[in-house]
């Protein structure tokens, strides 16, 4: 694995620990920070050793403040469009890794940050987090997918106040809207995010990974595509030697031993 400097990685029985690492920029996003990004999406993405990827911010006080106001600050309008474009394509292979990536959301995820935290595929808040697109407030839009996960996410109406207005909501706003997963205490926040991430890795991962790709698909689609791509994966399962396992160990009154394959 390569060494990042405003990412740190780990690796702990199958969990990928991603901490973005800007603490004195409260991890905003800068050229730097996404390119490590990039690059370390895809070192994970080829990595079979790991089964879910978690994503946090290091320091108490951010997840992520944004794309980096100060970089951005003089660039051209085609510098801003491939600005833009750069960053989606970051978020589209996060969204789209075969592993299923938690989001623990320990402090502010503003724009660019609330839009990384929406490409994830489960979020967990802190009781401290705080969410919103503040862009309009900066004479901008969002622009790594902001306008589209959004509404996606939790419905056309809120959606469109959130991003009208900039306002910022605390967690559990964040939970009554349905932006977040779950709320924990911020000191419970990352051992949370591992439980969850073990309770899935119990499960067979082919399927898991299946059922990733199918939502993803299908959310891109209209319904009947979608539902003929589940065929097609439904089908596939039962290549696997954990499909075998998974309904033996049913049928024999037993808890299953995945093997992965
Ligand atoms: N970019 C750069 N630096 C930042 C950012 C940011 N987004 N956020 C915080 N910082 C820096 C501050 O400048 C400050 O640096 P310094 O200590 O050198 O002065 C340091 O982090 C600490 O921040 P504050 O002193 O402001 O801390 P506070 O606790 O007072 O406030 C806030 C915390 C409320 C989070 C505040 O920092 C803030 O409002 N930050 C900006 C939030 C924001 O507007 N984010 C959206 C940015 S735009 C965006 O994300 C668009 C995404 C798509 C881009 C597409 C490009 C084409």
């Amino acid at each position: 694995m390569t060494t990042y400097n405003n990412v740190l990685y780990q690796t702990d029985n199958g969990i990928g620990m991603i901490t973005l690492n800007r603490p004195k920029a409260l991890n905003a996003l800068n050229s730097e920070l996404l390119t490590e990004l990039n690059g370390l999406l895809d070192e994970i993405a080829q990595d079979d050793s790991v089964k879910v990827v978690i994503i946090t911010g290091s320091g108490d006080k951010a997840f992520v403040a944004g794309a980096d106001i100060a970089e951005m600050q003089n660039i051209s309008p085609l510098e801003g469009r491939a600005f833009g474009k750069f960053g989606q394509a970051i978020f589209n292979k996060l969204e789209n890794i075969p592993q299923p990536v938690i989001a623990a959301v320990n402090g502010f995820a503003l724009g660019g940050g609330c839009e990384l935290a929406m490409a994830c595929d489960i979020r967990i808040a802190s009781d401290k987090a705080k969410f919103g697109q503040p862009e309009v407030g900066l004479g901008i839009v969002p622009g790594f997918g902001g306008t589209q996960r959004l509404p996606r996410l939790i419905g056309k109406g809120r959606a469109k106040e959130l991003l009208y207005t900039a306002d910022m909501i605390n967690a559990e706003e964040a939970y009554r809207i349905g932006l977040v997963n779950r709320i924990v205490a911020a000191e419970e926040l990352l051992s949370t995010a591992k439980e969850l991430a073990e309770k899935i890795m119990a499960r067979a991962q082919a399927a898991v990974q299946l059922c990733k790709a199918a939502v993803n698909t299908g959310m891109d689609t209209d319904l009947e595509s979608g539902i003929a791509y589940e065929a097609e994966v439904f089908g596939l399962c039962f290549a696997s030697a954990d499909q075998k396992e998974g309904m033996s160990a049913f049928i024999g009154k037993r808890k299953p031993n995945f093997s992965n394959k």
